[in-house]
């Protein structure tokens, strides 16, 4: 599904982001930054080892050994990736952060996408942040992820978005989402 914001694209697919050719993809990455399993897994082994150096380069000299936050977002080279970019932000853990949970993963987005526009970035690619080993429900998910997009590209000429959804089912969640929102 495919729609137009603001003369910006807002696109739902289902796939894998390690091969979306956008200029930027996102990696739902935890605070250390040193990669994991899910989506942050296939982007490290996809992109390749130098990935991984530059996220230890990040941690050292950028966040001083500290964890990156939650909802906040750094950026690395994509190396052996299509994409040019690869933008780590840590959603928030469901459940963790009770009072404040929606605002963390609107957060994660609203922080993407202002660090990719800083970087003269006109594509990204989203996975659905936090619903995986993080747990977060898929479609309170989709509602903040797809609001804070839409808000964004209402304000600003962006280029383009896309939300790559890894099963049928996250796909069909997130496309209940965008028509309610659409009408
Ligand atoms: N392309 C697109 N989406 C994917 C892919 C892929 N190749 N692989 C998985 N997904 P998760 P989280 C989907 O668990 O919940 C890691 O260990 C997946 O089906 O990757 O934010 C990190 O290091 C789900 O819909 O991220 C952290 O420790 C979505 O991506 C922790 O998991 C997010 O699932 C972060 O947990």
């Amino acid at each position: 599904m495919k729609t137009d914001k603001n003369g910006n694209i807002l696109e739902l697919m289902t796939g894998d982001i390690t091969k979306q050719r956008t200029d930027a993809i996102v990696n739902a990455a935890n605070g250390s930054l040193l990669g994991g399993g899910g989506v942050d897994g296939a982007i490290h082994r996809a992109a390749g080892k130098e990935l991984l150096t530059e996220c230890k380069q990040i941690r050292e000299e950028q966040l001083k050994d500290e964890k990156l936050p939650t909802g906040e977002a750094v950026i690395t080279s994509g190396y052996n990736l299509p994409a040019k970019y690869v933008i780590h932000t840590v959603g928030p853990v469901w459940k963790e952060h009770h009072d404040n949970q929606e605002y963390l993963l609107a957060n994660c987005y609203q922080n993407s996408l202002e660090l990719a526009m800083q970087q003269g970035v006109s594509s990204i690619a989203f996975p659905s942040i936090s619903t995986g080993v993080y747990r977060f429900p898929v479609s309170l998910a989709a509602k903040t992820a797809l609001k804070t997009i839409i808000e964004f590209l209402k304000s600003y000429n962006f280029g383009s978005v896309v939300m790559v959804l890894f099963s049928e089912q996250d796909y069909a969640t997130y496309e209940a989402v965008l028509k309610e929102k659409a009408e």
